[in-house]
């Protein structure tokens, strides 16, 4: 699908229209990824609102990470939800009575004063910061941003690359589907298969409330979901005790902990300190990467099961996100183009990435992470194949993914298939990666 760039009068338009779904979702301290379905502050949301946020308000973005890095744990994790305390505990499953976090998650250092998740998301964090510094270097430098955020960003990376390298093979593990930010994945289903599900009557899912049952996981899914997040409460979310019945490496994860490592470096020479840890530890971590997840075969990287300390043999966008690592060995980044181009990543009625592989025996174009287009994804691999050189290819994403927020009025996601607006719409992080697009 080859769209052309918008014109002026397009761009205009397309700039209010984010610009006004940013504001009308911004709290005061936060923006909310969605009024109708997610009304609190979720991590990796937060990183993407911020990266567009800076366009419009530099202070704003700013705001937007230091209210998340107000919810960090002792520990150096940074929790995937940080509750709204006036939100009514209805209005969204789970509630902070489900992971009461200042009581159970005490001895991993969660902090008193606000009520958080007790698992985490991925690392975009310190990518963001860079990105919102590097928008205004002075007013950063005047309100000591990055001085703040940085040893809090490396406390964030040492907490994934010390207690979570479970896997013992230098990457950082993931223990909840929720954690990669992409919870259906079938990526996870052989691995869910070991979790006893809770019962459907211990829970109420309010997502039910506000999405459509044939976009969002199912009740046995959720019921797993419950499990795992009981579990590790109950162990209160130490990672040393918890007997974790899940977990895996991603790639998207990693490779997102890479280039946000690699912003850590950048920080680290703004502020006068030495980059090299920062920098040795991203080329050992891209080593690890291409070592531990890397399939030549599939032409893509994989998830690894660390139950049977095995590849996952499913094809996700996951596994293509790896792109934005700057060192990738050449005939990856070569692999990696080709099955983007190829019939399991291009889809018929989008330009964006297919979540799952649209040839594959789980795909579902309808359901969440089992196959609809996601505009996050779509924005940190035209970001991988810029890096790469690859401008044809980007700068094609780039314009598809304009004319289809527009389109879509800010979608959580779209059927690749059909190409029509799917789950919530004005949907912040749509929003705001289509203001850095326009740059
Ligand atoms: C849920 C908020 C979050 C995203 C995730 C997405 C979804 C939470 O919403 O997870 O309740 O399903 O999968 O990536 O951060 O937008």
């Amino acid at each position: 699908l080859d769209r052309p760039a918008p014109t002026a009068t397009a761009s205009l338009t397309l700039r209010r229209g984010a610009a006004r779904v940013l504001i009308d979702n911004w709290t005061g301290t936060s923006t909310v990824p969605s009024r109708t379905l997610y009304p609190h502050q979720w991590s990796w949301d937060s990183a993407f609102i911020a990266i567009g946020l800076r366009h419009l308000s530099v202070r704003r973005a700013q705001q937007e990470l230091e209210s998340l890095l107000a919810g960090q744990w002792a520990d150096g994790r940074i929790p995937h939800i940080v509750f709204n305390p006036a939100v009514p505990h209805d209005a969204y499953f789970p509630s902070p009575d489900f992971w009461r976090s200042s009581l159970a998650g005490r001895a991993a250092g969660a902090p008193a004063s606000a009520e958080t998740s007790g698992i985490v998301q991925p690392p975009v964090h310190a990518l963001a910061a860079w990105l919102v510094h590097q928008a205004d270097p002075e007013q950063s430098r005047r309100r000591g941003f990055l001085t703040r955020l940085y040893p809090r960003l490396a406390a964030w990376h040492d907490y994934l690359l010390t207690r979570r390298d479970l896997g013992g093979g230098g990457l950082a593990a993931i223990v909840h589907p929720w954690e990669p930010g992409m919870d259906n994945s079938p990526c996870w289903d052989q691995a869910l298969q070991r979790v006893e599900p809770a019962a459907a009557g211990e829970f109420h899912r309010a997502d039910l409330d506000h999405g459509h049952p044939v976009d969002r996981p199912t009740d046995l899914d959720y019921g797993r979901y419950v499990r795992l997040a009981t579990d590790y409460r109950d162990a209160g979310y130490d990672d040393r005790v918890a007997r974790h019945g899940f977990a895996v490496e991603d790639p998207c994860f990693n490779a997102l902990l890479i280039v946000s490592e690699r912003a850590l470096a950048a920080m680290a020479q703004e502020l006068g300190k030495d980059p090299t840890p920062h920098t040795a530890r991203s080329e050992e971590l891209t080593r690890r990467l291409v070592t531990r997840l890397w399939d030549d075969e599939a032409g893509l990287f994989r998830v690894r099961d660390l139950h049977t300390d095995t590849l996952v043999d499913e094809r996700s966008v996951s596994g293509l996100v790896p792109l934005i690592v700057p060192h990738l060995p050449h005939d990856t980044v070569q692999r990696l183009h080709q099955t983007l181009d190829g019939p399991q990543f291009r889809a018929p009625a989008t330009a964006l990435v297919p979540s799952y592989d649209l040839t594959g025996h789980a795909f579902d174009a309808k359901r969440y992470w089992r196959g609809p287009a996601w505009f996050n994804t779509a924005w940190l691999i035209q970001r991988g194949l810029r890096a790469h050189g690859l401008h044809d290819n980007a700068e094609r994403l780039r314009n598809g993914f304009l004319e289809e927020a527009g389109r879509s009025d800010f979608a959580e996601y779209v059927d690749p298939c059909t190409g029509a607006a799917r789950g919530a719409r004005h949907f912040s992080w749509t929003a705001a990666l289509t203001l850095d697009l326009l740059r």
